[in-house]
């Protein structure tokens, strides 16, 4: 009745932005993302028929604000019927700021639910049940690139490459901790009900998607970079022209992105994107890590660094 599992947080290069389906979580869009090797979330899930209610631990510290989503989860995976359940969770990295930890969070406490309830999910399922759960998070089930497709009824996640077939490293420049302060599930729909550049955004992502998938499984650094920057700076663009505007950004994510063009200017094979946070994500070949990082380091208002290879996906560490 009890498992751990363990996921790292995924970056999308083509993003997920919009619900088809609020009640079930289906994206309106495919997406394409990368998995990190160097942060991760592990849960640890144990049912216990003496508990009254679920509980969860955060690095160590109670923690009720994230409590009710993950109590819903392991609601699908284990049957509303279930015991309650001990929910320990830590986490090597800021939570809620835009760096994916609720992908990592909900990939690795899918997968240990499933376990610690002795259900026997398929891929599908378990991508299904993830995606619920938060819909970047069946993108941690698999490493590497991970295309997220939606099918009729549901989701569906698959390999493009694996971690070692074209290892980039990411290196994420962090320019303001503490939670961001509209959640990305509340900004998706201020975007769907109001802004301009909604309808185009679900009508162009199949053809930004088919343009990242060839670049990827051609290894072609330039055209995925193109690709990815032009796709997140849309996703961003649908936010700042809806009512309210929804501004991620602060100065620091600005000048971050100019350092990126600098870098670019001097032939360095980088290229940025940012998510539903102030942090900017720089995307680079291994090779150009060093560098990208000094640079970034430098930039006025970074104040943390984390670099990253490309990892596998969420697995279960132990089962008893
Ligand atoms: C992504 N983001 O593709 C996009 C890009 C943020 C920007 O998925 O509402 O926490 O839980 O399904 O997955 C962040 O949103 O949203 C996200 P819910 P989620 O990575």
């Amino acid at each position: 009745m009890q498992a751990t599992a363990i996921a790292q947080p995924n970056i999308a290069l083509i993003k997920y932005w919009g619900k088809r389906d609020v009640a079930r979580n289906l994206p309106a869009v495919g997406s394409i993302s990368i998995t990190l090797r160097d942060l991760y979330t592990r849960m640890q899930v144990e049912f216990d028929a003496t508990l009254a209610a679920d509980e969860l631990t955060v690095n160590d510290a109670p923690d009720q604000r994230m409590l009710p989503r993950l109590s819903a989860c392991l609601d699908r995976v284990a049957g509303e019927r279930r015991s309650r359940a001990r929910i320990t969770s830590t986490c090597n990295f800021p939570i809620a700021a835009g760096l994916a930890s609720s992908a990592s969070s909900f990939a690795a406490l899918t997968m240990a639910g499933a376990a610690a309830a002795g259900r026997d999910a398929s891929a599908d399922e378990l991508a299904s049940l993830a995606g619920q759960g938060s819909g970047s998070a069946a993108r941690s089930l698999l490493g590497g690139f991970v295309e997220l497709a939606n099918t009729d009824d549901d989701i569906q996640v698959r390999n493009l490459l694996g971690p070692a077939d074209w290892p980039l490293a990411v290196v994420v420049a962090i320019t303001q901790a503490g939670p961001k302060p509209v959640g990305s599930t509340e900004a998706m729909e201020i975007s769907r009900e109001t802004s301009p550049f909604y309808k185009s955004w679900i009508d162009d992502q199949p053809q930004d998607l088919d343009a990242a998938r060839t670049a990827i499984l051609g290894r072609d650094f330039d055209r995925l970079g193109a690709i990815a920057e032009h796709n997140c700076l849309k996703m961003h663009s649908i936010m700042w022209a809806s009512r309210p505007p929804v501004v991620y950004w602060n100065a620091a994510t600005m000048r971050c992105l100019q350092t990126v063009r600098h870098l670019q200017g001097d032939g360095v094979p980088v290229f940025f994107t940012i998510d539903a946070g102030p942090q900017v994500k720089a995307v680079c070949l291994p090779e150009a890590a060093d560098r990208v990082e000094a640079a970034l380091r430098e930039t006025p208002g970074v104040i943390d660094i984390m670099t990253s290879g490309l990892g596998t996906g969420a697995r279960l560490e132990d089962e008893s």
